[in-house]
Order: structure tokens, then C-alpha cells, then sequence
């Protein structure tokens, strides 16, 4: 055998020199804009993220709702691969034909038609929400309003549990049932409310009134139209079925495709890719992976892949180091990556986009991975814990959680995504079922989030992501340096 000479290292293990922080370097002027696909040296890259984030392909992670929510705070989803063509191709057309904002129902609605049939109407339309009036148009006095992924929220069907974790965020102002729907629009602007709760006149909850996006639309916040800017988005696919799922996703106007594997290092993946492009040359895009060495890299990008994505064995729910012994830290992993890519740009060209994928448990990490060159980061824990997951919210000991199980698990026999060729099935189990914990809506978390990475970089001073990847400092970090970077030789009060 080969000894690599270096130890395998993780995120934990370094921290970020700060540098000079000039008079512009504050967090609302750095960009975190960010490159998905590959490019040419001059060039810009044919699909950007506003925020270096991307959900895990995964069944816990990216269904339609996730790839909704996250498309629209900047961020891109892949949605699982690990289900029919069919199911993920509806998936796809629904976060395409998404449009957010009101439609004003006919009046017949409210007299003669179900909530079944108003949330028939709300899928057919692809509109995020219904507001029903008295008489069909913005001026008439609202009655109901129908939103969200399981159309309990807005109506009285809505459970106390649920009202309960949404008042918060509507800091307590609400309005009668009976006011326009231009009033309750007047009101959320003026404070500034991501929604209005609407009580009847025994201060009875009816329904919230939703805020609509604010940067879409702060020039005409009472603008109710149906918006035609198309959402980005994403999908998994697989080494063996990628002969029919590639065209039927493509019709349903994916943006972006990745090949989903727990090792990408192989002839499988060659084979998907140069299928690809031998069909459609450069106009679908695709990633590839997961590598951990420059081998594997330089091997996928010569099959063509558009972007390349890092990390085996480092996700909070794979057990793979344990079962099969392979894999690598994911520090190191995207260091090696990263100079790869540079070197390859210097020899072509062309700069090829890295996506360092699992492992990130802090925040803080993501700026470390960003600094360390990843382009772009994907995560499936993190983004799991939201409302928008797709898995269930339970309460576990007394604290809320949310369902999250590895592609891997018995639970979502994803055999393609571990499969070695030779007969179908998962032979054993790489991950693992768990709970995360429950942590409310992905848009205030991102925020919270960003706001943190945004803060890091000016403290290294930087704006940008190229230039931080190019110029931030790093130190490794002893085991005893990193008891002093916790509270530490006190009693910490509760
Ligand atoms: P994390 O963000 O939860 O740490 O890691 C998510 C990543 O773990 C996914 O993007 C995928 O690469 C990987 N994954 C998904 N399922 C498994 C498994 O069952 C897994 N082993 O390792």
C-alpha cells in the first residue's frame, strides 16, 4: 500500500486568521455570490447562486417545498433522486411552475365550492396562496385565506400546535376577520409583519394573511399579480437508471442535474456523463462525485462534469468510514480538491466549480469551507431541521424534532446511490435513521446563517467569496486550543 504522508483533517481542526477590516468591509456590502457550473476563464458561469448554498439530495432533505423555499432566499436544491422518474419529475414541474403572491378567488368560491376544491385550484395554478373574499376581488373583505404545504395554515382547520409555533412571528398584531385584503396587505408593510394573524370578533384565530416577498415587490407591496420569474432547481440522478430519467427531467425544465453516489470515483459515473453530453452537449448541466483526491477530480471533470462535488464518509448521518473503511476528512478532502481545480484552471482555462458536501455541524464551518475554496456548500442536517423538510415533526423527550435518515438507511434504500454494479439492492446498511432537532422556518435561519458568514469574512476582510477563497488565512488548531475557544475556567449561569 501507498501512505498518504498527510493526516486526515475536518473542519473542527482549523480556525481563520482575521485581517484587516477596511471601512467598506461590512456585512451588506459582501456578495456571497457564487459560480454552480463550470466556465471559461473570463467568462461567466451560466448559473449563479446568490448564497453558496445547496440542500442534500436526499429523501429527508429536498422535495419541491425545500427546493421552493431555498430557490427563493438565493440558494439552489437538488430533489431526490431516490424515488420514481414520475414522482421527481412532478416535483420538478411544481417548483418550476411555482408562482408566489394572491389570487383573488371568484366569489362563487366561497358560496358554492369546498376547501377540497380551493386547494385543488391552489395546485392547478401553482400559487402559494388563496385569499378568499366576499366578493372575488382585492377590494372585497377577506374571508379565508389558503397557504401552505399541507393547507392546514389559514383556515380554521389550523391546530393550536400550529398557531402556536406561527404567532410568534407575527409579533402578536392582528386584524378582524371582514378587512380588505389591501388593508391586511397596508398593515403587514407597516410593521414590517411576515404575516397577520386575523381574529374574529371574540379574538377567535381565523387565518393568517402572508406576507409577499419583500425585495420582489417593495416598489408595489399591494400588487397582486401572478409572478413569471421561473424558480432554479435542481436534481439527483443515478448510474443506472439515467437513460430515461435524464430526459424526462430535462422536459420538465431542470435547471441543473447531479450523479449521486457515495463514491464517484468510478466508471458508472464516466459513463452517465459522457451519455449526457453526447445528447445535449453543453445545454444540460451536471455534476458529479463524491471525490476526495485529485485523482478522482481530474478523472470526473475529463468525463465532463460541470461541477464536482467533494466529501465521502464526513455527512452526520453516514456510517460508511465504519462499514467500509473508506473515506477521508473533509478539510483535507476539499483542500487537495481545491488546489486541483486551480491548477486545472491555470492548464485550460476553465474553472471548475467544488462543492464540499456533509460534515458541516457549526456555521462557522461553512465559512471555513468557503475559505478553504469550495465554491458552494451542500447540506443535509442543516437544512432538515426546517419546517420545509419533507419529514415529519415529532416530539421527542419533550423537545420538538424533525425526522432525517441517510440515503443509505434501510429506511430509504437508496441501493443506486452505494451500488458496485453486479445485482440491485442495498446489501447493507451506510447510514443511519435519526432526529434532528426542530429549528422553525428555513428563511430565518438562512438569515441568522448568512448574517454570521457575512460577519466572519469582514472580520478577515473580505467581500467576496473569490477573494476570500484566494486570500484568508488558516491555522491548524491543537486539541488544547480548542477547550480555550469555548467558555472556559467558569461556571457558565443557565
Ligand atoms: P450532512 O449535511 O447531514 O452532514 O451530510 C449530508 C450528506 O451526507 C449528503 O449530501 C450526502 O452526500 C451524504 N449522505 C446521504 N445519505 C448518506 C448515508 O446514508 C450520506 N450514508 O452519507
Amino acid at each position: 500500500a501507498k501512505y498518504l504522508k498527510e493526516t486526515s483533517r475536518t473542519f473542527s481542526e482549523f480556525l481563520l486568521i482575521p485581517g484587516l477590516t477596511s471601512f467598506d468591509c461590512v456585512p451588506d456590502n459582501v456578495s456571497l455570490k457564487t459560480s454552480l457550473v463550470k466556465y471559461r476563464k473570463g467568462e461567466k458561469s451560466t448559473i449563479e447562486l446568490n448564497i453558496p448554498f445547496v440542500s442534500a439530495i436526499m429523501q429527508s432533505v429536498s422535495d419541491d417545498q425545500m427546493a421552493i423555499a431555498l430557490a427563493k432566499n438565493g440558494g439552489l436544491s437538488f430533489v431526490f433522486g431516490s424515488q420514481t422518474i414520475q414522482k421527481q419529475v412532478e416535483m420538478i414541474e411544481k417548483v418550476k411552475q411555482h408562482k408566489s403572491g394572491f389570487v383573488i378567488s371568484t366569489a362563487n368560491l366561497i358560496a358554492e365550492n369546498t376547501l377540497k376544491d380551493v386547494i385543488a385550484l391552489k395546485a392547478k395554478t401553482g400559487h402559494s396562496t388563496i385569499a378568499i373574499t366576499d366578493n372575488g376581488t382585492a377590494n372585497g373583505k377577506l374571508v379565508g385565506i389558503v397557504t401552505g404545504r399541507d393547507y392546514r395554515i389559514g383556515t380554521d382547520l389550523m391546530d393550536k400546535k400550529v398557531k402556536e409555533f406561527m404567532t410568534p412571528f407575527s409579533k402578536l398584531i392582528t386584524a378582524k376577520v371582514g378587512i380588505t385584503l389591501s388593508e391586511a396587505n397596508s398593515i403587514i408593510w407597516e410593521h414590517k409583519l411576515n404575516s397577520l394573524p386575523v381574529v374574529d370578533e371574540d379574538n377567535n384565530f381565523k387565518f393568517f394573511v402572508f406576507r409577499k416577498d419583500y425585495d420582489n415587490h417593495k416598489d408595489n407591496p399591494l400588487e397582486l399579480s401572478d409572478e413569471t420569474k421561473k424558480l432554479i432547481v435542481g436534481a439527483g440522478i443515478n448510474t443506472r437508471d439515467y437513460k430515461d430519467r435524464v430526459p424526462a427531467l430535462v422536459n420538465a425544465g431542470v435547471d441543473v442535474l447531479c450523479i449521486d453516489s457515495s463514491d464517484g470515483y468510478s466508471e458508472w459515473q464516466k459513463a452517465t456523463l459522457e451519455y449526457i453530453k453526447a445528447e445535449y452537449g453543453d445545454s444540460v448541466k451536471v455534476g458529479a462525485g463524491n471525490v476526495v483526491d485529485k485523482e478522482g477530480f481530474l478523472y470526473l471533470v475529463e468525463a465532463g462534469a460541470d461541477f464536482v462535488k467533494v466529501g465521502v464518509g464526513g455527512g452526520s448521518i453516514c456510517i460508511t468510514r465504519e462499514t467500509k473503511g473508506i473515506g477521508r476528512g473533509q478539510a483535507t478532502a476539499l483542500i487537495e480538491i481545491a488546489e486541483a481545480r486551480d491548477q486545472y484552471l491555470k492548464e485550460t482555462g476553465i474553472y471548475i466549480p467544488i462543492c464540499s458536501d456533509g460534515g458541516i455541524a457549526q456555521d462557522y464551518h461553512m465559512a471555513i469551507a468557503l475559505a478553504m475554496g469550495a465554491d458552494f456548500i451542500m447540506m443535509g442536517r442543516y437544512f432538515a431541521r426546517f419546517d420545509e423538510s419533507p419529514t415529519h415533526k415529532v416530539l421527542v423527550n419533550g423537545n420538538y424534532m424533525k425526522e432525517y435518515w441517510g440515503e443509505g438507511s434501510n429506511r430509504a434504500r437508496n441501493w443506486e446511490r452505494y451500488d458496485m454494479g453486479g445485482s440491485t439492492g442495498l446489501k447493507f446498511e451506510e447510514g443511519v435513521d435519526s432526529y434532528v432537532p426542530y429549528a422553525g422556518s428555513l428563511k430565518d435561519n438562512l438569515e441568522v446563517t448568512v448574517g454570521k458568514i457575512k460577519s466572519t469574512m469582514c472580520s478577515c476582510g473580505f467581500t467576496s467569496i473569490a477573494k476570500f477563497k484566494e486570500d484568508a488565512k488558516l491555522t491548524l488548531v491543537s486539541s488544547v486550543s480548542i477547550v480555550e475557544g469555548g467558555a472556559h475556567d467558569v461556571l457558565v449561569r443557565e
